[in-house]
């Protein structure tokens, strides 16, 4: 069996799994989604990952049909069918099929995709060796504009510091607020560590609010490390001890330049692989079954 994709509460094989040229997801990139992880038929953190999809959906006046139990179930059910134990989860959820032009009014249905497989964001090796960051032109959308909360599906922004990052050789791009402030790279939340303490970029400045950065500052409650959201600034990065991202698709990962200055030994920092590893016990228990 070809892998099955949910396709509103139907299932189609990966090969038939469409959506109409007419959806406005694809047409105006309007639409929310969400990237979540299972580990061992666990699935971390579903109900904030379903959460953060309603409050996006909410943020652009989207309907959506399914009720949060009702889609925390088709979610589990592709899941079960696929017969996956580990899997990465992106759930979609586009504003539906329209006309030419804007107006979502003419869109009646939203549609809802879910498609489980997998997903590696860096190669193995620089979760040992670490990631060199480079700073990119392009800063973070302002939060006024679009809000960086809303995981919408228009990532272009994120995208085209991608490129910025990747013309001059990089694999991560470390992006700005429009301030100068360090907001996040494309698709991780980043955290530096300075005198025993983690810091991060505080969401209201215009970041995704992730939810790997919610389970590290969690941790450091629990293994009594002091972690706290403050404002960064690039000179605060070239000083840190140590730095590592975090997110769904990349977990958590060492960094170990950033604009060419080396941060800390140049190695990964002894709290970041504590972090790594509490982060990977976390997900053996921690999860919705199926
Ligand atoms: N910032 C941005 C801009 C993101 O897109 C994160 C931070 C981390 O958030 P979470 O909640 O995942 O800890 C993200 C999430 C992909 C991919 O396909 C990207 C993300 C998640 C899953 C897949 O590159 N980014």
């Amino acid at each position: 069996m070809s892998l099955q994709v949910y396709i509103n509460g139907e299932y189609f094989d990966k090969k038939d799994a469409k959506i109409s040229v007419f959806d406005h997801g694809l047409l105006y990139g309007d639409g929310v989604f969400e990237g979540i992880r299972s580990y061992n038929r666990l699935v971390f953190k579903l109900e904030e990952h379903i959460d953060r999809l309603y409050e996006s959906a909410h943020g652009i006046m989207l309907k959506i049909d399914l009720s949060r139990k009702e889609m925390i179930k088709a979610v589990l059910d592709t899941l079960k069918l696929n017969k996956m134990d580990d899997a990465y989860i992106r759930l979609i959820v586009t504003r539906g099929i329209g006309d030419l032009g804007l107006d979502p009014r003419k869109c009646k249905n939203a549609s809802i995709i879910i498609i489980t497989d997998k997903i590696q964001l860096y190669p193995e090796k620089l979760y040992k060796d670490g990631l060199r960051l480079i700073t990119v032109p392009t800063p973070r959308n302002i939060p006024e504009a679009l809000n960086p909360q809303i995981k919408s599906l228009n990532y272009l922004n994120n995208i085209l510091a991608k490129i910025e990052a990747i013309n001059v050789g990089y694999e991560e791009a470390l992006m700005f607020t429009a301030s100068g402030y360090v907001a996040e790279c494309t698709g991780d939340n980043i955290f530096i560590v300075k005198d025993n303490k983690l810091i991060t970029p505080p969401s209201y400045l215009g970041i995704l609010k992730g939810i790997t950065r919610a389970a590290c500052m969690d941790i450091g409650k629990k293994i009594g490390i002091e972690v706290r959201e403050d404002v960064l600034t690039r000179h605060n990065l070239f000083t840190a001890d140590e730095c590592f991202l975090t997110g769904t698709a990349a977990e958590i990962i060492p960094v170990v330049s950033i604009e060419k200055r080396v941060v800390g030994s140049g190695k990964p920092g002894k709290m970041t692989l504590k972090f790594m590893k509490e982060f990977k016990e976390l997900t053996k228990k921690d999860g919705v079954k199926y």
